[in-house]
């Protein structure tokens, strides 16, 4: 072309492409808002479907407290922690301040697997403490855990099941002491048990891994066959706790001569059967339908245990 013929081109090719980039332009935001609206059509719930809760399934009644219990003590700034049901000797007794010869390893009624490429021994959990020494293993303080879950004892009559669920508690700081314990557990019964007045009583007690330790009651009633929970007069014991032995910190990595810190446990089932007037142990675990149905929670109830903190 002449340069004069190539200019007329060139300027008659320009428009052509932007008429032709105007037009992909625009069919491509038709397809799209096309694609869009197949897709929200597509995606579509009818909110007002009435919801046949009765004959679904149902949240099992160790669920729904552990839910109870997580969000209470989340509340507190308390964080979730879990870990394996398998575990070490050492994470589940050594650490405990409970070497090989101890005693107290009798009264766990242990489930021995077989043990580690290593030699040394592998058990099923006996309580959720192993998490918390996994924990403290892996990181510095401030610690601040609840550790529930699935644990293990060679146990079987009205008030033991082989598979029970605990849930444990640990804060380490530099100047945690009882008073922030007492207080802590204060709060979770009275939360829990939703009792605003809810007595609670400090005993002395013994376990290896804390000094001092207490077994904790709360306050009820027991007038007319009939427990009740509240300011009665009568006494029902509810969980343990201590101050985390020096010796389980040292064997933790943690230094006992600047880091101190309280510990707690308790039974799910039994805080659960308290909680909802739910008489035998071993219902449980028997997947029994009608149970279920009875004792179950619908998975739209919403665990409304906040502590109505406003912080
Ligand atoms: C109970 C008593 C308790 C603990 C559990 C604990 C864990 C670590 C260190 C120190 Cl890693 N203590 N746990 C302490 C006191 C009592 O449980 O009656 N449980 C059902």
């Amino acid at each position: 072309m002449s340069p004069d013929e190539r200019k007329a081109a060139g300027q008659a090719l320009n428009v052509l492409k932007s008429e032709i980039e105007t037009a992909i332009t625009g069919r491509l935001e038709i397809l799209k808002r096309g694609a869009r609206a197949e897709k929200l059509a597509v995606e579509r719930i009818d909110v007002t479907l009435p919801v046949d809760d009765d004959e679904g399934g149902h949240i099992h009644p160790i669920s729904q407290t552990i839910e109870e219990l997580v969000q209470i003590f989340a509340e507190m700034g308390f964080t979730l922690a879990e870990g394996p049901e398998i575990e070490g000797d050492f994470n589940n007794f050594t650490a405990l301040n409970m070497p090989p010869d101890h005693p107290a390893r009798q009264m766990h009624d242990t489930f021995y697997l077989s043990p580690a490429a290593d030699g040394s021994a592998r058990v099923l959990r006996t309580h959720t403490s192993p998490v918390q020494v996994r924990t403290m293993l892996s990181t510095k303080p401030p610690i601040r855990i609840i550790a529930p879950g699935r644990t293990y004892r060679s146990d079987y009559d009205m008030t033991h099941t082989p598979m029970f669920h605990q849930v444990e508690g640990l804060v380490i700081d530099e100047a945690t002491h009882m008073g922030h314990l007492r207080g802590c557990l204060t709060e979770f019964c009275r939360a829990f048990f939703q009792v605003d007045d809810l007595p609670l009583r400090f005993r002395p007690s013994f376990f290896p891994f804390t000094e001092p330790s207490a077994e904790v009651d709360i306050g009820c009633s027991r007038k007319g066959g009939e427990l009740k929970l509240g300011n009665y007069g009568d006494w029902l014991e509810i969980l343990g706790c201590g101050m985390v032995h020096p010796k389980v910190l040292e064997m933790c990595g943690i230094d006992s001569t600047k880091y101190q810190g309280f510990a707690f446990g308790m039974g799910i089932e039994r805080i659960a059967m308290l909680k909802y007037g739910i008489p035998d142990l071993r219902t449980f675990f028997e997947s029994d339908l009608r149970w279920l149905r009875h004792y179950g929670f619908s998975f739209l109830d919403q665990p409304s245990l906040g502590l109505g903190l406003t912080r």
